[in-house]
């Protein structure tokens, strides 16, 4: 594996522990299965119950007394997730930090015994409804709607774009009430819920997106997370599962880096070892030097998280960087292969249509520049007033 500034120095016992358990748990259960799941667009029905028992859902979160985890473990769990596949990571970081996250900050006692047990353990799925179909990267102008009457919250709307929504149990849904967004928590087997599945994805095949539709579904008065207060809320969630998603490519980008270079290596052309020519040494050379600069902004950022100094528009300069750094890697190590690199027998081209997902999705790379933009000017560019 990629490791150039020997940043696995810096490690501790236990982190590099965490890491090779990740890695262990991946290649046994993961990675035997992608390349198949990804060319028949499934999720593998048996990761959830896989990944919760090996403590990689939510365990940045308290509960059943188990040691919360800090962001260097979680950020390394992450990444050997994303060095299979970024779906498998997609999977995690909505569980834990869509979905676990919003119910432990801003739930009642009631729904945290209820759901986050049974999330950690992979028994129950979860899935975050943000995005209407109107445009994504504002989602202010949503227009789902839960309306209190009669001692009852009644819910109306659509999402699309929904990770895990057809394989969901619950689902962490925002909407407009009175008094501004609040988050909601609908088991989907309400009377009104439904979760088609949206078909057809070239990227991202291993991993379930569906639309949600509630169709004035009744929910009782505790069905509100209570402590949520507007579009922030939803934003702090989205603040993990961002960081989450820093770390992960990583796994992505080095995956890519470590298959061009074996190739490049086994490669003869010209008589001579394709690693020997100057313009794929060049390659080479970017791309660790890519991926090493990705690497320390993740380490600093966890850092970061760790001592509670972290600003969400730190994680946007990670989110923004390491994907698109991720994407040009894969490319790279995609174009190093030659016609090689278009067939599923290798993992480059899979991680390459997936990281145009990953750019997309928990703010566009556009997006995240604006956030930067607006902590370093002092004006935020993507607003209309
Ligand atoms: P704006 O007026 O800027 O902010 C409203 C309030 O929220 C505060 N705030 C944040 N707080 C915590 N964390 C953040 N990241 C925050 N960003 C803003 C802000 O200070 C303000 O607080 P207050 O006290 O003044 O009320 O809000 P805006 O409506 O202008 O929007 C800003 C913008 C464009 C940056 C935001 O809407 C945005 O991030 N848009 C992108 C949407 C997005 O990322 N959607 C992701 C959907 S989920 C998903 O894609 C899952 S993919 C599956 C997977 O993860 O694998
Ligand atoms: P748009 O917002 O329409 O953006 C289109 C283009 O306009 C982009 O290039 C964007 O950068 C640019 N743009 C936007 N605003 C500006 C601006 N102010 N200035 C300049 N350019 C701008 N959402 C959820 O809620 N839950 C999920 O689980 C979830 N999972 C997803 C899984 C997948 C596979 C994908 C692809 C998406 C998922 N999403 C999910 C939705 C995702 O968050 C949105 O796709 C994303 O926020 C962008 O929204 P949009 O696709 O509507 O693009």
């Amino acid at each position: 594996m990629i490791d150039f500034l020997r940043l696995e120095d810096t490690l501790t016992n236990s982190q590099r522990a965490i890491q090779q358990a990740s890695r262990q748990i991946v290649a046994e259960e993961a990675t035997p299965h992608i390349r198949q799941a990804y060319r028949e667009e499934l999720f593998p029905s048996h990761l959830p119950k896989a990944l919760g028992a090996a403590g990689m859902l939510g365990p940045s979160i308290p509960i059943d007394g188990r040691e919360v985890m800090g962001a260097v473990e979680y950020g390394l769990m992450m990444r050997e997730l994303e060095r299979c596949d970024s779906g498998l990571r997609s999977f995690a970081s909505v569980q834990g930090a869509l979905v676990m996250y919003p119910i432990y900050s801003f739930g009642s006692e009631e729904q945290k015994k209820t759901w986050l047990g049974p999330l950690s353990r992979g028994e129950k799925i979860g899935c975050f409804g943000l995005t209407e179909s109107d445009g994504g990267s504002d989602p202010s102008a949503m227009k789902a709607r839960a309306t209190f009457k009669n001692g009852k919250w009644i819910l109306k709307g659509s999402k699309c774009w929904i990770t895990s929504g057809s394989i969901a149990d619950v689902a962490v849904v925002w909407a407009q009430t009175e008094k501004g967004i609040r988050g909601f928590v609908v088991p989907t087997a309400s009377k009104g819920f439904s979760a088609p599945r949206m078909e057809g994805k070239l990227s991202l095949r291993a991993s379930v997106t569906s639309e949600l539709y509630f169709d004035d579904i009744e929910l009782p008065e505790s069905a509100i997370l209570a402590k949520s207060v507007g579009l922030k809320s939803a934003l702090q969630c989205l603040n993990q599962a961002r960081f989450s998603i820093l770390w992960g490519v990583l796994g992505a980008a080095e995956a890519c880096f470590d298959e061009a270079l074996a190739f490049a290596k086994e490669r003869i052309l010209f008589g001579r070892s394709l690693s020997s020519f100057q313009l794929a040494q060049r390659k080479l050379a970017l791309m660790a030097t890519d991926i090493t600069q990705g690497q320390l902004l993740a380490l600093q950022i966890a850092h970061l998280k760790d001592s509670g100094k972290l600003h969400h528009s730190h994680i946007s300069m990670g989110k923004q960087n390491n994907v698109a750094m991720a994407l040009s890697v894969a490319r790279t190590a995609r174009d190093l292969l030659g016609a090689n690199g278009i067939t599923d027998e290798y993992c480059v081209m899979r991680h390459m249509i997936n990281l145009e997902s990953v750019f997309t999705y928990e703010g566009t790379n556009d997006i995240h520049l604006l956030i930067v933009g607006n902590e370093l000017t002092g004006v935020p560019a993507f607003t209309n007033t």
